[in-house]
């Protein structure tokens, strides 16, 4: 077997430090971004290792939106916390697996800025019991520079005003991605070194695809331009797009992304008449929120169907959302269906 000297890549801890250099992250931002890298690492290895620690199954409890939490749900948000606690600009946290937001007790420092940090820690975990691919997200806020307690008030950010996102993905490989606003870097872990290093620089969207990602089971529930969309898209070369389209469907929001974000394609969790009082299936401020900004500064485009993702007020951190992102030309393709529809 010929191994590939990963000397030549650049590790992340360098490319933190370098980009702190160039003023392209704020150096108290390092501490954060590092922990949580370190914790995704230790996730990836629970997840393998789930079998053997008797952490596979069911955790027999519900999480704030009434799922079956698996073990493995609760030990990678245990990793997580127990990362990034006791960084000190971390003021406070925000989980999937938690009812409420959580205060770390680190109070403000005059000298650098504070951050809060929201995380989804191991996403499409339905997937574990077929080692499927699952994955973790995060995004970080900027917390207000005051003294005074913080609490959920201070997480109710729109996602344009996000520092800072990322995944990690474990599957064949496991990736860390990230963005802070300068476009979208890919990091893959090398098990020889024990850390992530530079794989993926700055990932681009391709803005044309013809590849989407539905679950169609849930075609009757649809709003009418979805239901166009992807009518078109099954009619392929002999329907009005006069091309023929592929479809793929992984479960796991972090799985899709990256297939998005390494050959294109658009995703879809529209809003939908199955449960008319939710606005949609994924969460705004740690799913939704982390993936737009992380597809948008890879030249894609996200959209709710009726406004961008990001641009939209949480009331809750909780909070559901619809969701359409991915190859620009296609999501402003299903926009214009909206605005049609809308119209008529
Ligand atoms: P789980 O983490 O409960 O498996 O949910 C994953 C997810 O939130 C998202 O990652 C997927 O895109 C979506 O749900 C899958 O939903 P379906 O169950 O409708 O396929």
């Amino acid at each position: 077997m010929t191994h590939i000297a990963t000397t030549k890549y650049i590790a992340l801890s360098s490319f933190l430090a370098n980009a702190a250099r160039d003023e392209r992250i704020p150096a108290g931002l390092i501490k954060l971004i590092e922990s949580v890298a370190d914790a995704c690492s230790s996730i990836a290895t629970a997840v393998e290792r789930g079998v053997f620690d008797g952490a596979s199954g069911n955790a027999h409890s519900e999480n704030i939106h009434g799922e079956a939490q698996k073990k493995l749900d609760v030990v990678s948000n245990d990793i997580m916390m127990g990362a990034v606690e006791s960084v000190s600009c971390l003021r406070g946290l925000a989980s999937e697996e938690l009812e409420s937001v959580q205060m770390t007790g680190h109070e403000h420092s005059a000298d650098t800025p504070d951050y809060l940090l929201l995380f989804d820690p191991l996403d499409g975990s339905s997937n574990l019991e077929i080692s499927g691919i699952v994955g973790s997200i995060f995004s970080v806020l900027a917390a207000p520079a005051t003294d005074a307690v913080l609490d959920e008030s201070h997480f109710l950010q729109p996602g344009v005003k996000q520092v800072c996102a990322g995944y990690a993905i474990y599957g064949a490989t496991t990736m860390f991605v990230l963005t802070t606003g300068y476009g979208v870097d890919g990091f893959t872990f090398d098990g020889e070194s024990a850390s992530f290093v530079l794989t993926h620089p700055q990932l681009q969207i391709p803005e044309n695809t013809r590849e989407f990602a539905i679950n169609m089971s849930n075609e009757r529930y649809w709003e009418e331009p979805v239901r166009r969309y992807v009518r078109e898209c099954v009619a392929g070369a002999s329907g009005p797009r006069q091309t023929n389209f592929n479809m793929r469907w992984i479960a796991s929001m972090v799985a899709e992304v990256h297939r998005i974000l390494m050959r294109g394609g658009v995703f879809l969790y529209p809003r939908d008449n199955k449960n008319p009082q939710l606005a949609g299936r994924l969460r705004l401020t740690y799913e939704a929120n982390p993936m737009s900004f992380i597809v948008e500064q890879a030249g894609g485009m996200s959209t709710t169907g009726e406004m961008p993702i990001m641009e939209v007020q949480p009331d809750h951190v909780h909070q559901r959302v619809p969701v359409i992102l991915g190859s620009r030309l296609e999501v402003e393709r299903l926009l214009r269906y909206h605005d049609e529809a809308a119209a008529a």
